[in-house]
């Protein structure tokens, strides 16, 4: 058998759909599934229900599955992050050679790719973090593809990943050299925060929305924002779940309100929590999923409440603005996160780049992606940017109508209330700090710095002493 260009371990949902991509492109491609007990059939069931692609090899066993691939062997491991990926990574060092590639397309921690690629360059092994965004059907057609690594490295891989990537409006690859060793996984974590966090506003919406509109009618309403700015793949999703049917009746009213997590939104909430960025969006939205599992709990207190009847008349026209606000300002923390990531890890993230990858073939693909690509060539914080600015100094009205209507009916919204404080606060001279500054010296003496002097100058009070 002659050698392959690409190696694949992993025949879950994405790396099926990533093999059948690389195929599709025209390169030879070696796949290899573990055979646990029962599990041998997977790579030949692969195999025979896609008959028509004659450049794939199928192996069960490592050390062929190695030696199929053309050097220096590129391996991308696609299976479940963590513990695993540490197993795989042991059981092929002893089949490599030196200057051999290992891609890690799971979403695994940063500092744990990190660690791996300091492990692995002592085995002469080069690891490249690589964070993929799309779901199976990107990964299939052209997903967005974030890598670490050196460039270098990079240069081996990129053949083969901007070939299956999306495409963006210039048809210019969604794939990019994002910096050196955990760059890649840092980037997609985010993504996935900048996700909970979009995820969560169009949930607060429909929550808003289905107190007065049917499913149906709160479809029309988002194909309408659809149409113009405010169009992004989540609302499109968003769109045809609210109108889906069986048996004459929607699928959404039948799903348990019960959302659940994989990670990557704690861990980005965790990133901005270590290095001092206050990404509320993030954190309330996994809290607002942390909250949906406490089902019982809430089944249980929700009958000491009378329930709201909508008597005031929602503003629809505010409700558009107030998303586009939150969704401002979501981006904006979410990009502030990988700034000071850049700063904090020496990493020299191109943020402009990162929005044009995040285009096309992810997730969080949007209109609005698209502006933050001009935003980002001149400035590393959306808020430097004067339009922008402005366009949140005219939706704040109508982001405190739409709360207050929310608060009016009962209704959480958790992520749209974290957007207006942030918002109040990051635009507010004077905030009550002073009062906890005082607080934590009167109870520890952890001193204090005064308006208008040098801030190299602590003072301490005797609080007690009138
Ligand atoms: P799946 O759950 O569909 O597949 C998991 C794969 O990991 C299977 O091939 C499984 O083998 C393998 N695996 C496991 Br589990 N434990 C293993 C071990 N100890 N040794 C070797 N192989 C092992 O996951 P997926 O959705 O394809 O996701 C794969 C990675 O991609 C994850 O890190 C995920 O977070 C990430 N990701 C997923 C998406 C998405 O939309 N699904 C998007 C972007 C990134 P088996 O078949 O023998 O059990």
């Amino acid at each position: 058998m002659h050698k392959t260009d690409f190696g694949l371990i992993g025949l879950g949902v994405m790396g099926k759909s990533i093999s059948l991509n690389i195929a599709d492109n025209g390169f030879d491609i070696s796949v290899y599934n573990r055979t646990e007990a029962g599990e041998a059939h997977i790579t030949k069931n692969f195999i025979n229900e896609n008959k028509s692609f004659k450049n794939i090899q199928d192996f069960t066993e490592l050390s062929a599955f190695v030696s199929s691939i053309k050097r220096p062997r590129k391996i991308l491991i696609m299976i479940k992050a963590g513990a695993a990926i540490d197993s795989v990574i042991e059981q092929i060092i002893p089949l490599l050679d030196n200057d051999d590639i290992i891609i890690d397309g799971g979403n695994s921690h940063y500092k744990d790719t990190v660690k791996r690629t300091n492990y692995l360059a002592t085995k002469g092994l080069n690891f490249v973090g690589c964070g993929i965004s799309g779901g199976e059907e990107g990964a299939r057609k052209g997903p967005s593809i974030m890598l670490g690594g050196t460039t270098e490295v990079y240069k081996h891989i990129a053949p083969i990943l901007e070939k299956i990537a999306a495409k963006d409006s210039n048809n210019k690859p969604c794939c990019t050299h994002i910096g050196t060793d955990g760059a890649g996984h840092f980037i997609k974590m985010v993504h996935n925060g900048i996700e909970y966090a979009e995820m969560q506003l169009l949930a607060e919406l429909y929550a808003l929305l289905c107190k007065s509109l049917t499913n149906e009618e709160i479809a029309t309403l988002f194909s309408k924002w659809n149409s113009g700015s405010e169009s992004s793949y989540l609302l499109e999703i968003t769109i045809a779940i609210l109108r889906k049917k069986e048996n004459g009746s929607y699928v959404l009213d039948h799903v348990l309100d019960q959302a659940k997590s994989k990670g990557t939104g704690s861990w980005s909430s965790q990133a901005a929590l270590e290095l001092g960025i206050p990404n509320t969006m993030i954190l309330s939205s996994v809290f607002a999923r942390y909250i949906s599992s406490f089902k019982d709990d809430r089944t249980q207190l929700s009958k000491s409440i009378k329930p709201k009847i909508a008597s005031e008349k929602l503003d629809v026209t505010s409700l558009k603005s107030a998303y586009r606000f939150a969704r401002l300002i979501n981006h904006q923390q979410g990009f502030k996160l990988i700034h000071e990531a850049s700063v904090n890890y020496n990493w020299k993230l191109n943020l402009s780049e990162i929005t044009r990858i995040w285009t096309n073939g992810c997730i969080i693909r949007s209109q609005l992606m698209e502006t933050c690509i001009s935003i980002f060539k001149s400035n590393t914080d959306i808020f430097e940017d004067k339009t922008i600015l402005n366009s949140l100094i005219s939706e704040e009205k109508n982001t405190i109508t739409m709360l207050q209507y929310g608060l009016s009916q009962r209704v959480a919204l958790d992520s749209f209330s974290s957007a207006y404080n942030y918002w109040v606060s990051m635009t507010t001279e004077n905030l009550p700090a002073n009062l906890i500054q005082a607080q934590r010296d009167y109870f520890g003496a952890h001193t204090y710095q005064r308006k208008g002097m040098d801030k190299s100058q602590s003072f301490h009070t005797n609080w007690k002493k009138l």
